[in-house]
C-alpha cells in the first residue's frame, strides 16, 4: 500500500501531504508518516515545510475505530511534539475540516492558514473525551483561556474567518490548499520568520469570573456527562504549569475516559448513525430524482417538512384543504423561515426567494401532477389517508413516490388504495421536522428498491438521519414507545408519581420524562391513540385512564396551560400539579390498588426493561434492521442521553441476563405485559450481546 504521508522538495519549500481518506485520520500508518516525514524535513535543505492533507478535507482527527485497542507508538501527541520541536518552520494548511487530533496536528505547527470555507474543532466531548494531543494546552496558549473552553466543551467547528478573530489561524486564503501553502511559505522565507511554537506562549490573564460562569452554564448544560468539566480541569491546570507538566495532566484524563463507558457509548452512536444511512440492500441502487416535493396537510407537520425540504433547495408544493387553510400554511412557513433568519441561519433575501419561487401553496391537488415525491401529512385516520391516497394515484404522474407521514397506520392498506404500491413507502419525520433529525422510511411490503433508495436520498438531502423500519403499529420508534409509556403508567397505578418518573428519567439523562412530553405533544393525542386502540384492546390489559380525565377537563397540555403540570408566567416549564395527583388517586381507589412507593432505581430498572424487551421484539421480527437502528431511533427521535448510546448499548452494558430477569419477574404479576422477547432470550442462552448482531 502507498504510503499515507509523502514528502517532497519544491525549490526551497518542503511539502508534507497527507493522504488518507477518507477523512486522513491519524491512524497509526499517518502517525508514523507524519514522523518519517518530518525528520525528512529536518535533514533537507529546505528552509520551511507546507503540511497540506488531500482529499475533502484536512485531518478529522483521530482514527475512531483504534479506540478501544491497544495503542501503537508513536501516539499523537509525541508526533505532534516531534513536528513542533523541529527547528524550521511548518507552515499547516487547513481546508474541509481540522477537527479534534487534526485541528491539533494544526496547533502544533508554527503557522496555520485556512482556505475559504475551512473550519476547526475540538470535538471529542462528542465521542465522550477530551483533546489528548495537546488541544488543552496549546488551544488557551494560542486564543486565550474562555474561548479555548468554550471551543473544546461545545465541540462546535468554528468557520475560517473566526478561526482569524480567534488568532487560531494566521491568514485565510482563496486558493486551493497546496497554492495557499506555498504562498504563505513563500511569505514566512521572505520574511525571515523562524519557528513559533505555541508551547512556548503564556497563556493570557483571564477573568476568574468568566471561567466560573462557564463552568456553571457547562455544568448545567452537560447534565450527566462526564468529559466536559475534566478538559476544562487540564486546561486551567495546565495553563498554570510548565507545558511539559500540563500535557500529563490531559494525557491522564484523557486515558481516564477512554475507559468510561460513556466513551464507548458515544462511540457507539458515532458509527450507528452512520450504518443507518447505508443499507447494504440499496448498494448500486439509483434514486429517483428528487426536485420536486409535494406535501399534503399544512398544520404543524406538514409546514415543518415544507420548511425542511425549501431549506435544502427542493421546491415545494402544498395543498390544503380550502383557499383561507392554504394561505395559513403559508404565513406559518413564512414565519418558521423568518425565525431562521433571526437565528442568523438564513439569508432575508433568500427567504423573499424561497417564499416567492420555491412555494406554491393550493387547494387543489391537481397541482400535484408534476412533483417527483409527495408526502402526506393529514390527519392521523385511515379513512382520510386512504381518501388522500386513491386521489394521488389518480393526480400522480408515473414514477412519482407516494409517501404518508402516517407515525402508527399501516401503509400496506395505504399502499393498496393506489394502482401502484411499489411506489408507496412511509416518510415518518418527527415534530418539529425542519429541526428534528430522525426520519423513520417505512418499506412497505411492496416498496420498489428505487422507491426506497428515494427516501434514503431525500433524508440525505434535507440532513436528517434515516432508519429504515417496518410494517407494524408505531414502527420502530412509537411502538416502542408505547411500551415504556405503559410500564410508566403501570407504575403510577402501583404508586409512583408522573413527576417523580419524569424527574427520575431527567436525572438518567433523558431530555424530558414521559408526562412531560405527554404535555407539549398534547394530551388529545395519547386519548386519540387509546379511542383507537380501544375496540382491539385485550381485557387483560392494564391501562392508566387518568389521561382521559385531563383530556375531559380540558388539560390538553402546554397548549392549553394545563396537563401533567402548570404552565403559567410563574413556571413556563411547568411545575407538578396536586390536582393530577388526586386523579390518580381516585383512578387507583376505584380500582382497589394500595399505593406503593418507589425507589428511584426501581423506576429504570422497569422502564428500560420495557423500552429494551421491546426493542428486541422490533429487531426479532426484521421491523428493525438491527439493534443499532433502535438506538439511533431513540437518540435521535425520543431525547434518549446520547452518552449512554442508545437503549440496545445500555442493555449490553447492564447486561442481557440482568434485563431478562428484571422481565422474569414483573411477568409474575402481569405474565400478559412482561412477555420476555424470543431474540432476548435466545442472545442469553447463547451469551451473546444486542452488539453482536450490529456486525457487518
Ligand atoms: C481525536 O481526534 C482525539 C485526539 O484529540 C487525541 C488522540 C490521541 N476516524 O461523517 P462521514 C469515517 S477524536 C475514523 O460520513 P462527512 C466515517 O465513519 C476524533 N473514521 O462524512 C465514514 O466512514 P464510512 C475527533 C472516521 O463528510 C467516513 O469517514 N474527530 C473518522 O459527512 C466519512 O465520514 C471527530 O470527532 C475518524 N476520526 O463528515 C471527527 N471521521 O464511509 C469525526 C470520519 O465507512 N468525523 N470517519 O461510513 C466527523 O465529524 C465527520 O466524519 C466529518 C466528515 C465532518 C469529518
Amino acid at each position: 500500500m502507498d504510503t499515507p504521508v509523502t514528502y517532497e522538495a519544491h525549490g526551497e519549500i518542503g511539502v508534507i501531504r497527507v493522504n488518507n481518506p477518507p477523512v486522513n485520520a491519524t491512524g497509526i500508518a499517518v502517525r508514523q508518516g507524519l514522523v518519517a516525514a518530518a525528520d525528512q524535513f529536518a535533514a533537507s535543505p529546505q528552509k520551511v515545510a507546507v503540511l497540506v492533507a488531500e482529499g475533502r478535507t484536512f485531518i478529522a482527527g483521530a482514527d475512531i475505530k483504534e479506540f478501544g485497542q491497544t495503542p501503537k507508538e508513536p501516539h499523537l501527541p509525541d508526533v505532534i511534539a516531534h513536528i513542533e520541536a523541529l527547528e524550521k518552520p511548518v507552515v499547516c494548511v487547513i481546508h474541509g475540516t481540522a477537527l479534534g487530533g487534526g485541528c491539533e496536528v494544526a496547533l502544533g505547527s508554527h503557522y496555520r492558514v485556512a482556505v475559504k470555507g475551512a473550519r476547526m474543532g475540538l470535538p471529542e466531548v462528542n465521542l465522550g473525551l477530551i483533546p489528548g494531543a495537546g488541544g488543552t494546552q496549546r488551544l488557551p496558549r494560542l486564543i486565550g483561556m474562555i474561548p479555548a473552553c468554550e471551543m473544546f466543551t461545545s465541540g462546535r467547528q468554528v468557520g475560517a474567518e473566526e478561526c482569524l478573530q480567534l488568532g487560531l489561524v494566521d491568514a485565510l486564503s482563496d486558493k486551493a490548499p497546496f497554492d495557499a501553502g506555498m504562498e504563505f511559505a513563500q511569505s514566512v522565507l521572505d520574511q525571515g520568520k523562524g519557528v513559533r511554537r505555541v508551547s512556548e506562549m503564556e497563556v493570557a490573564p483571564y477573568d476568574e469570573a468568566d471561567l466560573q460562569a462557564l463552568k456553571s452554564a457547562v455544568a448545567r448544560k452537560q447534565r450527566g456527562h462526564v468529559c466536559h468539566l475534566r478538559g476544562i480541569e487540564a486546561a486551567v491546570a495546565g495553563g498554570k504549569l510548565p507545558f511539559a507538566e500540563g500535557m500529563k495532566i490531559e494525557r491522564q484524563a484523557f486515558w481516564d475516559l477512554m475507559q468510561t463507558p460513556q466513551r464507548a457509548a458515544m462511540i457507539h452512536a458515532f458509527f450507528s448513525e452512520r450504518k443507518t444511512a447505508s443499507l447494504p440492500e440499496l448498494k448500486g441502487v439509483t434514486p429517483r430524482p428528487l426536485d420536486h416535493i409535494g406535501v399534503i396537510g399544512g398544520g404543524t407537520m406538514g409546514g415543518g417538512i415544507a420548511v425542511s425540504c425549501l431549506l435544502s433547495g427542493l421546491k415545494v408544493t402544498l395543498i390544503e384543504r380550502d383557499t383561507e387553510a392554504a394561505q395559513k400554511a403559508r404565513d406559518g412557513i413564512a414565519k418558521t423561515l423568518a425565525d431562521s433568519v433571526k437565528r442568523g441561519k438564513l439569508k432575508a433575501d433568500k427567504r423573499e426567494a424561497l417564499l416567492a419561487d420555491a412555494l406554491v401553496t393550493s387547494d387543489n391537488y391537481n397541482s400535484l401532477a408534476e412533483v417527483d415525491l409527495v408526502i402526506e401529512a393529514v390527519f392521523e385516520s385511515m379513512e382520510v389517508k386512504k381518501d388522500v391516497f386513491t386521489k394521488l394515484d389518480a393526480i400522480c404522474k408515473q414514477g412519482a413516490v407516494l409517501a404518508s407521514n402516517t407515525s402508527y397506520l399501516d401503509i400496506d392498506a395505504i399502499a393498496a388504495m393506489t394502482k401502484r404500491p411499489q411506489d408507496v413507502l412511509g416518510l415518518h419525520f418527527f415534530s418539529p421536522a425542519h429541526v428534528m433529525k430522525l426520519l423513520e422510511i417505512v418499506d412497505a411490503e411492496k416498496t420498489a428498491p428505487e422507491v426506497l433508495a428515494t427516501g434514503f436520498a431525500l433524508a440525505k438531502a434535507l440532513k436528517k438521519i434515516p432508519v429504515r423500519a417496518g410494517v407494524c403499529d408505531g414502527f420502530i420508534g412509537n411502538r416502542i414507545l408505547s411500551k415504556y409509556r405503559a410500564a410508566g403508567d403501570h407504575m403510577v397505578l402501583e404508586g409512583a408519581s408522573p413527576f417523580q418518573i419524569d424527574k427520575v428519567l431527567v436525572d438518567f439523562g433523558f431530555a424530558m420524562g414521559p408526562y412531560a412530553v405527554a404535555d407539549l405533544a398534547g394530551i388529545d393525542i395519547g386519548y386519540l391513540t387509546r379511542q383507537r386502540l380501544a375496540p382491539t384492546r385485550d381485557p387483560r390489559e392494564r391501562f392508566g385512564e387518568w389521561g382521559d380525565a385531563l383530556y375531559h377537563k380540558g388539560r390538553l397540555g402546554r397548549k392549553t396551560g394545563r396537563g401533567h403540570y402548570i404552565y403559567d408566567e410563574q413556571s413556563p416549564k411547568g411545575r407538578p400539579d396536586p390536582e393530577v395527583e388526586e386523579i390518580i388517586a381516585e383512578e387507583r381507589k376505584a380500582k382497589g390498588i394500595t399505593p406503593r412507593e418507589f425507589t428511584d432505581a426501581e423506576i429504570v430498572e422497569r422502564y428500560m426493561a420495557a423500552m429494551i424487551n421491546e426493542g428486541a421484539k422490533v429487531v426479532g421480527e426484521g421491523i428493525a434492521l438491527r439493534p443499532l437502528d433502535v438506538d439511533v431511533t431513540k437518540l435521535y427521535g425520543y431525547g434518549f442521553p446520547r452518552f449512554r448510546g442508545g437503549p440496545m448499548h445500555y442493555a449490553d452494558h447492564i447486561g442481557l441476563d440482568t434485563v431478562l430477569a428484571t422481565i422474569k419477574a414483573q411477568a409474575q404479576s402481569d405474565d400478559f405485559f412482561w412477555q420476555p422477547a424470543p431474540l432476548l432470550e435466545q442472545l442469553v442462552n447463547e451469551g451473546r450481546n444486542f452488539s453482536s448482531l450490529n456486525e457487518g
